[in-house]
């Protein structure tokens, strides 16, 4: 009791407090970065250039400087390459979760300082993929040079029509995107690198693969599980908090490890003592079909309790889905066990996007955006799909 008592009164502590402090503690460079997103990206100087373009038209190619990594918010392969991408070409990080990955592209593709763009652990779907596309087009045709790098399932056309506009794709469905950073970037990037690729790896269940193993093997197992999942749980607990999420992507860049950003570990068991409570909640709440269970998730993510309706229920699938009011949507997250047999990222993808959502991922861990009222019909579907 005493003991919750103390990381009760630790919680509020945490997050804003120790981030201001750190920061502007920090040497000048850090202080300034996140001023600037705000500013270059909400306030445009459209009237200025376009005096300065007619008066001196060459000038336009060199006033393009900027770096952006827009990559995924949501876990540890996300915040990771995010960090790598900016320990080896600097610049800013925009961190997004699948519903808002569009918005941040449609608002870089505007950026005319933008001279260098990087997209990180960011899959696409059917819904997603053609205007993806024509953003790279824009952008292409800007001059901006762009690499996405992923390991989501991938339509191969869509691939081709990268490549075909000068997009740089890496993609490798069988490595984490930041062990794929690291891979193609290490002689950019310093030792501790491999560390962040590790964490990663090890989150999306990748550190048994060819070069994720590898790194895996430079350290300390237990130290790098560990490790990985304090990681983890800051970014899950952290989602509402952008400022806290940056803040961890530069640390991490600074090749900081994660006990030694304040409070990490204090905070994981906060997340750990929620994930407990979650177990009862899904044991109470939880309804299964014939092939999966599944469960609407009120107070928590869904991506944090999905594992629990799977291996609770009993069935080979579980799916947990939580509204998102502000966008009249579900986030659903889908996990399928060893048993399962069928590519649920595949079936998600064709599925959500017949509904008028979008989803995709991997074959036994993948997620979607499904309209409000399609829930009960996606999983009566996913249900017949998955026998
Ligand atoms: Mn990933």
């Amino acid at each position: 009791m005493f003991f919750i008592a103390v990381l009760a009164t630790l919680k509020p502590k945490i997050t804003p407090k120790k981030i201001t402090k750190k920061i502007l503690s920090k040497k000048t460079i850090k202080k300034v970065t996140p001023k600037k997103i705000t500013k270059k990206t909400s306030a445009k100087k459209v009237p200025k250039k376009i005096t300065k373009k007619t008066s001196a038209k060459k000038t336009t190619k060199s006033k393009r400087t900027k770096v952006i990594c827009i990559s995924h918010k949501e876990d540890c392969d996300g915040i990771s390459s995010a960090a790598l991408i900016r320990q080896a070409f600097g610049g800013d990080a925009i961190l997004v979760d699948y519903p808002g990955q569009m918005e941040a592209l449609n608002q870089v593709v505007l950026d005319e300082k933008l001279k260098s763009l990087f997209i990180c652990d960011l899959g696409l779907s059917k819904k997603t993929q053609d205007e993806f596309i024509d953003i790279m087009k824009t952008l292409r045709k800007n001059k901006v040079s762009v690499t996405y790098i992923d390991h989501h399932d991938i339509d191969p056309n869509v691939v081709k029509a990268l490549e075909k506009i000068k997009v740089k794709v890496i993609h490798d469905i069988n490595e984490c995107t930041t062990v794929q950073v690291y891979d193609t970037y290490k002689s950019k990037l310093n030792d501790h690198a491999s560390f962040v690729a590790t964490c990663a790896a090890i989150t999306d269940y990748m550190e048994d693969r060819p070069i994720g193993s590898k790194l895996l093997q430079i350290y300390d197992r237990q130290f790098a599980l560990i490790s990985a999942t304090v990681m983890t749980y800051n970014i899950v607990g952290h989602q509402k908090e952008p400022d806290y999420l940056q803040y961890l992507v530069e640390e991490l860049a600074e090749s900081k490890f994660p006990h030694d950003i304040p409070n990490t570990f204090e905070f994981a068991q906060i997340q750990v003592e929620k994930l407990s409570q979650m177990i009862a909640k899904v044991k109470k709440g939880m309804k299964t079909m014939k092939n999966l269970g599944y469960m609407e998730i009120l107070d928590a993510g869904a991506s944090g309790a999905v594992n629990f309706v799977m291996g609770l229920s009993g069935k080979d699938v579980g799916v947990a889905y939580k509204e998102r009011v502000d966008h009249g949507i579900y986030a659903v997250s889908v996990r399928g066990s060893k048993n399962c047999k069928v590519h649920l990222g595949k079936i998600v993808n064709l599925l959500a996007t017949s509904l008028g959502g979008s989803g995709g991922g991997h074959d036994k861990a993948c997620g979607a955006v499904v309209p409000k009222p399609k829930i009960k019909k996606f999983i009566t579907e996913l249900n017949k799909k998955i026998k």
